[in-house]
């Protein structure tokens, strides 16, 4: 059996995240249109007849090195590096940013396979554009190969998968065939709460937004979910609740109703929302809030 480890890289917002969750038939990462959904590195397990490929979903990577929280995004993006053996590499358009020069001088460094996927062709009207494209990249990179998908609209997803497969070493299978995340059900229903929050608040959205499940009981028939949304200024948690709680209520039901899909079964989610100044900005603060792998 071929199996192995396979980095999903590229900038905010490629698509990389709804990639994984269509690759493995089943949401496990959270995505919204905003930049910086991702914060956790998250394992897809895919387990097929030809094999196993574990994704590696990754925060995006940054040019802004500011605050912790940025730091701490670059420096699990870059780590993701050390130990896959295929890099899919995605982007969102025919043309290369600035940070693409990092990009690659990594790509080169890292010595792996490195498959472009040129996401989001559902936009693209002029085909013949990607090959012109295509021609391009692969004078500046000899990648394997350059596959133009679409995420959303499961376009091409089954030649990727069968490419990315291909390129695996072939080795006994590293998770047990029914295993889908490295994740706990309690990461990822704080996790669902983050997204419908990032989704219902929009630009609103306060950056520094996190959500710590205090306590996750499971009883017969029902799963009790106590969640703190933890916030940096009074301000911020006057938007989270929103008038006459209503934010707080439809973000409330939203994640309800996606975790009784997760977990196929009934739940109780309570939410509360709490104040910690200036959590983003103090590695401690981070560490005690479960950014610390
Ligand atoms: P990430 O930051 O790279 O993980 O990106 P996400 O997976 O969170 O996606 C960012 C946004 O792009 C979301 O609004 C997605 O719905 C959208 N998106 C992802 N893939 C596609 C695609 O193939 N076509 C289009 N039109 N939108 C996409
Ligand atoms: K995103
Ligand atoms: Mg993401």
């Amino acid at each position: 059996m071929n199996c192995g480890f396979v980095a999903l890289i590229g900038r905010p917002n490629v698509g990389k995240s709804t990639l994984m969750n269509h690759l493995l038939k089943q949401k496990i990462s959270i995505t919204s249109r905003k930049p910086q959904t991702t914060r956790h590195r998250i394992l897809g397990i895919n387990t097929t007849d030809a094999g196993q490929a574990i994704y590696m979903d990754t925060p995006g990577m940054h040019n802004s090195e500011k605050r912790a929280l940025n730091r701490y995004l670059n420096r699990t993006a870059e780590t993701t590096l050390l130990g896959v053996d295929v890099i899919v590499w995605l982007i969102d358009g025919l043309s290369w940013h600035e940070y693409d020069e990092v990009i690659f001088k990594k790509l080169e460094q890292a010595g792996l396979p490195v498959i472009l996927a040129v996401n989001k062709v559902d936009k693209v009207a002029d085909k013949e554009a990607i090959l012109t494209f295509f021609n391009d990249a692969q004078h500046r990179f000899p990648f394997k190969h350059l596959v133009p998908i679409s995420a959303l609209k499961r376009t091409n997803l089954d030649q990727l998968e069968d490419l990315i497969m291909a390129l695996l070493p072939e080795r006994d299978l590293i998770y047990p065939e029914d295993q889908v995340t490295d994740r706990s059900e309690r990461f990822l229903a704080a996790e669902i709460v983050r997204e419908k929050l990032t989704r219902r608040l929009g630009d609103e959205l306060p950056y520094a937004l996190t959500v710590e499940i205090e306590r996750y009981e499971e009883k017969p028939g029902i799963t009790k979910i106590y969640a703190i949304i933890w916030v940096e200024r009074l301000t911020q948690k006057n938007i989270v609740i929103g008038k006459d709680g209503d934010m707080l209520k439809k973000v409330g039901t939203d994640a309800r109703m996606d975790i009784e899909k997760l977990l196929g079964q009934k739940v109780y989610l309570q939410l509360w929302v709490k104040v910690k100044k200036g959590w983003s900005d103090s590695e401690r603060a981070l560490q005690s809030l479960g950014f610390n792998d």
